[in-house]
């Protein structure tokens, strides 16, 4: 079910003429209202007027994470502080949370985004949404919570943890469709296990998961484990939060909700936008938020964009699922590799559990060393050595082979690696205590 078939599979000219309306404005907003912004088109040497076609954005600079913190709290606000109504942060792992606000109207918006993704999994108001986001300071819990109550489904606002009971109620109270991070949505899946229960016989039918990169490796767990359709959802707090885009049923990409957020592809390094089709950072320009508008915000995630039709209806393009963060590759003796690269050949191993930690290390004046915590099933532990050992060498041996660096494996007994409510750890850097990486 389309949720705004006016806006969802609206003619792309009809779109970029209203994308186009849209940019004006708000690019003329902005260098009115908000110092940060001025500042940053006087120096680019950029003036509102000048956008005068959507290929003009890639002449205006581009916004990053560290603009959130060098303006920290409110700085980077287009409205009087009166005008918010709701604040949101996204932790960091160091320092100070990136803060975000939103006005009466943004509140409505998000609402409006997240029930075009809800209804891209055919959530409608029959429906009971197992909403085990965390709610708070996160994004993700009152996000889901807004577009689920704008359909009209029945929202169960758990937020994460006492996993037991979640999996009680769950139950009890006939959920059918699950949003949680698909880490999460592995962990309850074991829990219920545990119990005694199968969520495959539960009414459960579709998840939206997202916040974390998962694999395709990942989705076919999830899907087997729950007995549901896993679907990716993505978005971020200085965009909106959840709700940027989404997967539909079809499963081939996410169409981003680009009447709302205008997306482009550069080449990280150069700052050069890239053609639909090839990997390279991804970029957002809000087209209609009031409260916090973004002009070219840098997300720091790598995907391309595809613009071939959808067999769904929706004209919207999509994105491919997030391969990475141009912030968590990994250089491990001159090699690039990504978690997300690791997890999907550990995921290929027979007997190895989507439970794993990457930790990278350097001893002293030597080599960088990268070994992999993985988790195996019960059965296979239990067993004589000589599985262990040839589970082991494959897992080693398609690492090299799929990736081109050698790392060690050391499986380790069920729950052994810490399980997350919300979004996983996946990489120790060990190297970091020595400083940066010398060429
Ligand atoms: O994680 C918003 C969200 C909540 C999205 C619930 C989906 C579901 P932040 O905490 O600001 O916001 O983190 C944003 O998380 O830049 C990505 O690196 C990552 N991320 C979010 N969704 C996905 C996804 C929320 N589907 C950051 N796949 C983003 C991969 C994702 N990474």
């Amino acid at each position: 079910m389309v949720w705004n078939p006016k806006a969802e599979t609206a003619s792309r000219d009809e779109l970029a003429a209203q994308q186009l309306e849209q940019l004006k404005r708000q690019v003329a907003r902005v260098y009115e209202r908000v110092p940060f912004y001025r500042q940053a088109f006087d120096q680019a040497g950029v003036k509102p007027q000048d956008v005068r076609s959507l290929d003009d954005l890639k002449h205006l600079p581009f916004t990053r994470k560290s603009d959130f913190r060098d303006n920290y709290p409110f700085g980077l606000l287009a409205v009087d502080m009166e005008e918010v109504v709701r604040v949101h942060a996204s932790s960091g792992t160091t320092g100070k949370p990136t803060v975000v606000a939103y006005t009466h109207q943004d509140i409505d918006l998000w609402a409006e985004v997240m029930a075009r993704t809800l209804a891209c999994g055919e959530v409608t108001k029959k429906d009971v949404v197992h909403n085990a986001y965390g709610y708070g300071l996160f994004t993700g819990g009152l996000g889901v919570h807004y577009g689920a109550e704008r359909i009209g489904a029945t929202v169960i606002p758990m937020s994460g943890g006492q996993t037991q009971r979640q999996i009680m109620l769950m139950q009890d109270f006939g959920s059918t469709a699950l949003c949680c991070t698909p880490s999460y949505a592995i962990y309850m899946a074991e829990a219920a296990q545990e119990m005694g229960i199968d969520l495959r016989d539960s009414k459960l039918r579709v998840g939206f998961f997202g916040a974390e990169p998962w694999t395709e490796g990942m989705r076919a767990e999830i899907e087997e484990r729950l007995g549901i359709t896993a679907l990716d959802i993505y978005g971020l707090s200085e965009v909106i939060g959840p709700g940027v885009s989404s997967e539909c049923m079809c499963k081939c990409g996410m169409h981003i909700f680009e009447d709302h957020f205008l997306p482009e592809i550069i080449n990280p390094e150069t700052g050069q936008p890239l053609p639909y089709g090839e990997y390279g950072e991804l970029v957002f320009t809000t087209l209609t938020k009031e409260a916090l508008p973004v002009i070219r915000y840098r997300t720091g995630d790598i995907t391309k964009l595809m613009p071939e039709p959808c067999a769904c209806g929706r004209t919207m393009v999509r994105m491919a699922k997030i391969s990475g963060r141009t912030d968590d590759m990994l250089i491990v003796r001159g090699v690039n590799v990504f978690p997300s690269q690791i997890e999907s050949v550990l995921l290929q191993v027979e007997g190895v559990q989507p439970h794993y930690l990457i930790i990278v290390d350097r001893e002293r004046g030597a080599m960088d060393t990268i070994e992999i915590w993985v988790e195996v099933s019960e059965g296979i532990f239990s067993d004589e050595l000589g599985a262990l050992a040839n589970l082991q060498r494959e897992a080693e041996h398609q690492i090299q082979e799929m990736l081109g660096i050698s790392a060690r494996v050391k499986l380790v007994e069920p729950n052994r690696i810490e399980r997350s409510m919300g979004k996983a750890k996946r990489v120790i850097d060990r190297r970091e205590v020595y400083g940066p990486q010398s060429a």
